[in-house]
């Protein structure tokens, strides 16, 4: 099957032909389930995936669709030497394998000279961030490089580290869960050296700034800094070196992880920061703002005399002047008090100490939310392509784009992020089901071949529920957050259901009449994903959806003499009537935007599965697998994947393969391909509703048919066997 033009894997039995590489243990089950007789069943789906985990086989195709068990161990399968292996070889001459995708891609980027992306997907712990380095590592060695490329090249690999450290966390799911979704194009010259890089990123978690939910824990940085920081370094910024001291490194009552080791982890990332090219003023600049998000939380307020909020811990104040590089006195005012404007008069009013505590947490957050978003602009500077230094042309370059974004998530509580996140995951699975089945429909329409098209559910209205103008989900929570009164996440909650009412994937506790099984709270909207239901809170939408800092406080801030700060936040934000975009629409369209960049490129897919919840090696647990086969749509991919053909092959490879089985086209057929594949398979009995001859290539209908012409090749083996390695290869 082509997908949006490249021909790969779904060769089946063919690997029997090619099997030096590979071992008996490798061919337990089938390693593309194209090739289950059952392949509409769900339980022999399951059923080899479970077998070959079972194996250590981890991955698996559906065509070119890597799907990817996570291991939960080191499977030593990564080394330089199975790199190797995997260059310059067709997806059905070898075991599946993330190097095999890896290097289609490339060798797709090259040979096609089209950009190419691979989108990776899975809930929040299968395994989409280590798949995503294992294909940069893959081509940060594979590729040709020259002194000037190896810096870029260790740039690439050394912004993972950095990226993780601020952007990673341990929550409940995963000890290292990508908090942040990342979107990262690699460049390559013509001769296919990586030659520059550039990273998106969308929307930081920053509210686990300021929180987290019990057994998670805040940024590794944090953790980081304090484990391994150098004595003097940590005295200069006013810290200990104990989490157990920062109220918002306890808040989940999680600062150690077994599986983590902070104090080598910081080791690696300041290398990793020289590697990138940060100077140590910038670094600095950088640790003043960790410590003073510290600090920040450790800033309690209490009732002066006067009855006002005050500020009653003084040195956190002072450290906290100092590391901001602001005005003790101004920053005192505005954490405790905000400036109004009525009547077209400034006044100046004090803050409760609620609303104090909310605009010291506000502060935290936009303070690392943006020095996060500084870092990730600092390291596309350094992984900037620059012309001059390469000598070489940008027009002719090629880029392969790495989605690594959070998968669908569900917990206990779900919120504004979950919100985010899951409607990301909508889109991102309209984008496969846009290019699946219109990368099939363009195959037959270019080859001539007329099919069937395959029913699947298109979740196009659930995106329409979230996004669409005016009546969407995001519109009214916008114009709630913009309402004159007193807007409050229940009157957003009643707006949705004047709205939303009547709309299938849309329930609340009023409106659930036999729509869905489980109960909703009086505080709880569901939408019922393409992936699943999912129960949120809609406490805090409105705010964080409006994710404002006090001006004063922005105020402030603006006259910051650290260098970042002074560069995150723009005097013009104080002096603007206009508000800001929001949070969601922030979001709504960044995540556009993206859906755009990938549409322009030819993408593979990588489908990660998660084999347990306990993060424990070698446990199967059957109904969570069916549940992520379920909702990543594996078994409609597949029933697309057959429904037409399940094989296709340009006629040049076919004949050169097949040739030998007939005497008219052995040893070598002098007409035109299109005829010599005819010849070839009359003489092979195929029935004419088996196959259909297109422009360039022969389709056959059922995996049967090649199999018994793959039987009778095998019976001419050894002698052929040789020969057919040799010329087999470069063929797709
Ligand atoms: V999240 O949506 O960012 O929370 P990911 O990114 O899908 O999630 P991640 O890649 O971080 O998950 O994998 C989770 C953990 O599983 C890793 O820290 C490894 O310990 C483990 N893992 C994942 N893939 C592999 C693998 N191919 N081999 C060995 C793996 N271990
Ligand atoms: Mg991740």
């Amino acid at each position: 099957m082509r997908y949006r033009g490249r021909e790969v894997g779904g060769e089946g039995r063919v690997h029997r032909v090619m099997e030096s590489t590979l071992t008996a243990r490798d061919r337990v089950g089938v390693q593309d389930f194209v090739l289950l007789e059952n392949y509409t069943s769900e339980a022999a789906f399951i059923e080899n995936l479970r077998r070959r985990f079972g194996e250590k086989l981890i991955y698996t195709y559906i065509g070119s669709v890597l799907v990817s068990v996570n291991p939960y161990k080191d499977l030593e399968i990564y080394s330089k030497a199975h790199m190797e292996r995997y260059r310059g070889v067709s997806f059905y001459e070898i075991s599946p394998h993330i190097y095999a995708v890896s290097d289609n891609t490339y060798r797709a980027m090259r040979t096609e000279r089209r950009d190419q992306c691979i989108l990776i997907s899975g809930e929040s712990g299968a395994g989409k961030t280590e798949a995503s380095k294992k294909i940069l590592q893959y081509y940060a060695t594979t590729c040709p490089v020259t002194d000037h490329m190896s810096t870029i090249r260790d740039r690439l690999l050394q912004s993972n580290p950095v990226l993780e450290a601020f952007g990673n966390a341990k929550t409940l799911r995963n000890d290292n869960s990508s908090r942040f979704g990342k979107y990262m194009d690699v460049q390559f010259d013509f001769r296919g050296a990586p030659i520059g890089g550039h990273i998106l990123n969308y929307l930081l978690e920053k509210s686990r700034v300021v929180h987290q939910n019990h057994g998670e824990r805040n940024f590794h940085i944090f953790y980081q800094l304090l484990e391994g920081g150098e004595q003097d370094q940590l005295s200069k910024l006013g810290l200990e070196r104990n989490a157990q001291k920062y109220h918002y490194l306890v808040k989940g009552c999680c600062p150690r992880v077994s599986s983590i080791n902070d104090k080598s982890d910081w080791k690696t990332v300041r290398k990793a920061l020289t590697v990138i090219g940060f100077h140590e003023e910038e670094v600095e600049d950088l640790l003043n703002i960790i410590a003073s998000v510290l600090h920040l939380g450790n800033t309690q307020f209490g009732e002066g005399e006067d009855g006002e909020t005050q500020i009653t811990t003084e040195p956190q104040l002072t450290y906290l002047s100092k590391l901001l590089g602001v005005d003790g006195p101004a920053l005192r005012e505005a954490l405790t008090h905000k400036k109004l404007t009525a009547k077209g008069e400034e006044m100046i009013g004090p803050l409760s100490f609620e609303q104090a505590v909310a605009a010291r947490d506000a502060l935290a957050k936009a303070v690392y939310g943006r020095a996060f978003t500084w870092l990730v602009a600092k390291i596309n500077q350094s992984l900037a392509f620059k012309d001059e230094v390469y000598n070489s042309s940008k027009g002719s370059s090629s880029v392969i784009g790495l989605l690594d974004i959070y998968g669908f998530e569900v917990f206990q509580h779900n919120s504004f992020e979950q919100f985010c996140i899951n409607y990301c995951n909508e889109k991102l699975q309209q984008l496969f089901i846009k290019l699946t089945l219109k990368s099939e429909q363009e195959e037959y329409e270019a080859e001539g071949i007329t099919w069937e098209p395959v029913k699947y559910f298109d979740n196009k209205i659930i995106c329409d529920l979230v996004e669409e103008k005016h009546k969407g989900f995001i519109s009214i929570l916008d114009e709630e957050c913009l309402r004159p009164g007193e807007p409050s996440d229940i009157s957003f909650l009643e707006k949705l259901e004047d709205t939303l009412g009547g709309h299938a994937h849309f329930v609340t506790h009023k409106l659930a009449n036999g729509k869905t099984r489980k109960a909703v709270g009086r505080e709880e909207f569901r939408l019922i994903h393409y992936a699943g239901e999912v129960n949120y809170t809609v406490n805090g939408f409105l705010d964080k959806n409006t994710d404002l800092l006090y001006r004063n406080l922005k105020e402030v801030i603006c006259q910051s003499d650290n260098q970042i700060l002074s560069q995150c936040f723009h005097r013009e934000e104080v002096t603007t009537q206009k508000r800001p975009e929001t949070a969601a629409t922030q979001f709504k369209n960044s995540l556009a935007k993206l859906i755009e960049i990938l549409m322009s490129k030819e993408p593979s897919y990588v489908r990660c599965i998660k084999p347990n919840d306990a993060k424990q090696s070698g446990r199967f647990d059957e109904a969570l697998v069916r549940h992520q086969v379920k909702y990543l749509g594996l078994m409609e991919n597949l029933r697309v994947r057959r429904a037409g053909f399940a094989y296709r092959r340009r006629y040049e490879a076919f004949l050169q393969r097949y040739k030998s089985l007939c005497p008219g086209t052995w040893p070598n057929w002098q007409g035109r391909l299109a005829d010599g594949v005819a010849t070839l398979v009359q003489h092979l009995g195929y029935k004419p509703e088996e196959y259909k001859l297109g422009k360039t290539k022969i389709f056959i209908r059922f995996p049967k048919t090649l199999f018994t012409t793959e039987d009778a090749l095998e019976a001419r083996r050894p002698a052929l066997a040789l020969t057919l390695q040799t010329s087999w290869r470069g063929y797709r």
